[in-house]
């Protein structure tokens, strides 16, 4: 950090926002994935904001349509709604135990948001905003039903991710329709689906391309994240097509004009209109107008979401607002990437993951130290990966031997010497005046990382403040100029709780509850962020402070050890859980099987497909021929790891284009227990390329 230059930074001035949280789906609990991605950098910028003197409103709640509760509800023989009572009583609270501070976590189901969404599909309906189409969408004879968004998977026709949903690949993150998908499969029964005709609504985007163009490519090509420019560009790219906004389910809210009997809306329709009821819901409470932050031109909208939703509130929710006319449009999406745990993808289904009740559980009043790990590991421009060794480090080195330790110091030192009363300060040396200084320029340094929306930096900032401390405190030694000099001991424990002061408060966003305990220790006034900058006395000579209490405690060994028994015991569950196999496809001839030509194959060369997650390359000698094949394993190996494995190729597969490459063949892959793609490779010692496999 720089000191003293005069710091080039205009910070926010007092106004008002409306930041958003991505509502979470009621079929599941919370992990860490949900925390780091989307509601701990949330709830930094909101508390930020309100320490900063501004009008916010922090707004979240339950998504509680959409297919995959209906999905579980089924599976568990119950009705939807149960499920998402269930669900939406347990998220709530582990967002409150987490300390994030919205202003209202509502949910979908709410009558408030049945109107607001009905209203807000009938006032595009009445604009003519929408184009009405019969047309044939998949559907599922014995399970009588369309088969729209989850209920049906197939392969992605961008990427070749071959378990696609119906309205997006989580592969490549495409935005698909369902007919989209190539072999397409109902989850329902696993049957290929037909096509049947029905009547839908569609959200014209099209018509909206060069509006999204020159607001986005545009207008925001500098201040949004790289990820997420560079994601809506190439949809804008590709071309926008028209969208459905209703579905033929009965888990929604109806379609609320003529024809719309026994349709509801499209879960992506009405969830982000769940913004606006939930700020509806909380302005009724507080007595306040919740067009002010909505339709008031001067209020700074913001979406915190994950990187899988940025279509979604990127291209589409801003096309229903602009169609709609009277509302404002996000200023900024900062959406994050995802969150690994110990090396492998997050999985709800393989229940590999830190379910955010579990952790309470474990480590009791510990939030500040998951919040900390999450934000200073943040997947703020790439996935990253969580693992317990790197928090117990982050929590031993950092938490505890940084700040911790120096409040603790400062503290304990402070009531041994003086009683807890702040001793007067003699004259200031020079080490004294810069180390104030300094304290006065961090906040300035917190908030343009901040307020640029990284918060990994900021949290580093704000540990930074605390290693000034411990070294101002090593290098002054009160404890040994104690003996020898009263004066210079005052002045150092002085300056030290000035820092322990400004530390107090500019943890609040970071670390909620350790702030709080801090403050309540120092028994401080209120201080607001500006003050640190600009009063030269955070806490004055005279003041009494209270006794000592441990900020953070060293997590051993043995309680990590815990937490990774406990993975290896989910990862041993799934072993058990996927002896449940896929049923036995349809019989064949032996004629059918004979026409698969199956040989055994070396990788020569492997690289990975520009802008995708999921492609390699390759260049394989099958015997016959060295030729090109695409295989959709990038996630699982790099290009280095595959360069000389022995594989096995279907050689005779019709060779289709994938990303303009044309692929020549097929690589069998099979998957571990815990999904992780394994290839099937004949033993390396005693087969050549080209022999068959039969
Ligand atoms: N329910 C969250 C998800 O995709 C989704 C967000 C809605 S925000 C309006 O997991
Ligand atoms: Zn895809």
């Amino acid at each position: 950090m720089c000191t003293f230059v005069a710091f080039k930074y205009k910070s926010i001035m007092s106004k008002r926002y409306t930041i958003t949280a991505a509502l979470p789906y009621t079929n599941g609990p919370i992990h860490i994935g949900h925390l780091a991605g989307v509601y701990v950098p949330a709830d930094i910028y909101a508390r930020y904001l309100r320490l900063k003197g501004n009008d916010v409103a922090f707004i979240c709640g339950s998504d509680e349509h959409g297919v995959p509760i209906t999905i579980k509800a089924k599976k568990e023989g119950v009705k939807p709604q149960d499920i998402v009572d269930k669900y939406h009583a347990i998220i709530k609270k582990s967002f409150e135990d987490f300390g994030i501070t919205f202003n209202n976590y509502s949910r979908t189901s709410a009558k408030i948001h049945h109107d607001t969404a009905s209203d807000f599909f009938k006032t595009l309906y009445n604009k003519n905003e929408f184009v009405e189409e019969v047309s044939e969408q998949l559907y599922d004879a014995e399970a009588n039903q369309f088969l729209a968004d989850r209920f049906v998977t197939g392969t992605c026709p961008k990427c070749g991710y071959e378990e696609a949903y119906g309205d997006q690949c989580e592969s490549c993150g495409s935005s698909l329709n369902a007919t989209d998908l190539i072999n397409p499969k109902s989850a329902i029964t696993g049957n290929v689906p037909t096509l049947k005709e029905t009547k839908h609504w569609f959200l014209p985007l099209n018509k909206h391309q060069q509006f999204l163009k020159d607001w986005i490519l545009e207008g925001h090509k500098k201040d949004w994240k790289p990820n997420v420019y560079g994601q809506v560009k190439s949809w804008i790219d590709d071309g926008l097509r028209p969208r459905a906004v209703t579905r033929d389910l009965d888990w929604g809210i109806p379609v609320p004009v003529e024809g719309g009997e026994g349709k509801v809306l499209y879960v992506w329709f009405d969830a982000p209109i769940g913004y606006i009821s939930a700020t509806k819901e909380w302005t009724a409470r507080e007595g306040k107008n919740w067009e002010d932050y909505w339709k008031d031109e001067n209020t700074t909208l913001v979406h915190f979401i994950g990187k899988d939703n940025i279509v979604f509130h990127c291209i589409i929710f801003p096309a229903m607002l602009k169609a709609e006319g009277s509302y404002i449009l996000p200023e900024n999406v900062p959406a994050n990437e995802f969150l690994n745990l110990e090396g492998k993808k997050l999985s709800t289904s393989k229940n590999w993951a830190v379910w955010l009740p579990e952790y309470l559980q474990d480590f009791p009043n510990q939030q500040d130290v998951l919040r900390y790990v999450l934000t200073a590991n943040a997947p703020e421009t790439k996935d990253n990966d969580f693992t317990w060794k790197d928090f117990q480090a982050r929590n031993n080195n950092e938490l505890v031997a940084i700040f911790g330790n120096f409040i603790n110091r400062v503290v304990v030192l402070t009531n041994k010497y003086y009683d807890g009363i702040i001793p007067e300060s003699s004259d200031f040396t020079l080490v004294d005046q810069k180390t104030l200084a300094t304290i006065k320029a961090y906040p300035a340094v917190i908030s343009s990382s901040i307020e640029r929306y990284r918060f990994r930096e900021a949290s580093q900032e704000l540990m930074n403040l605390a290693r000034l401390g411990n070294k101002y405190l090593a290098d002054e030694e009160p404890w040994k100029t104690i003996k020898t000099d009263e004066a210079r001991t005052k002045t150092v424990m002085f300056v030290a709780l000035q820092i322990a002061s400004a530390l107090a408060v500019l943890s609040e966003p970071f670390l909620p509850f350790t702030s709080d305990k801090l403050k309540g220790i120092l028994n401080a006034d209120k201080t607001s962020w500006e003050d640190v900058t600009n009063k030269n006395i955070l806490i004055h000579s005279g003041h009494q402070i209270g006794k000592g209490e441990l900020l953070f405690s060293k997590i051993e060994d043995k309680i990590i050890q815990l937490q990774l028994d406990k993975l290896e015991a989910s990862k041993k569950a799934n072993e058990v859980a996927n002896k449940v196999l896929e049923p036995q496809k349809d019989e064949i001839s032996f004629d059918d099987f004979t026409k698969l030509d199956i040989r055994v194959g070396t990788i020569l060369e492997a690289e990975k497909m520009p802008k995708t997650k999921k492609l390699l390359v390759l260049k394989v000698d099958t015997g016959i021929d060295t030729r090109t094949i695409v295989s959709g394993i990038a996630e699982g190996f790099k290009p280095e790891e595959v360069i000389g494995k022995k594989v096995t190729v279907l050689v005779n597969l019709a060779p289709r284009k994938l990303r303009g490459v044309e692929s020549q063949g097929m690589i069998l892959m099979t998957e571990d227990e815990v999904g992780n793609l394994v290839f099937v490779n004949p033993d390396e010692d005693t087969v050549t390329n080209g022999l068959k496999i039969s």
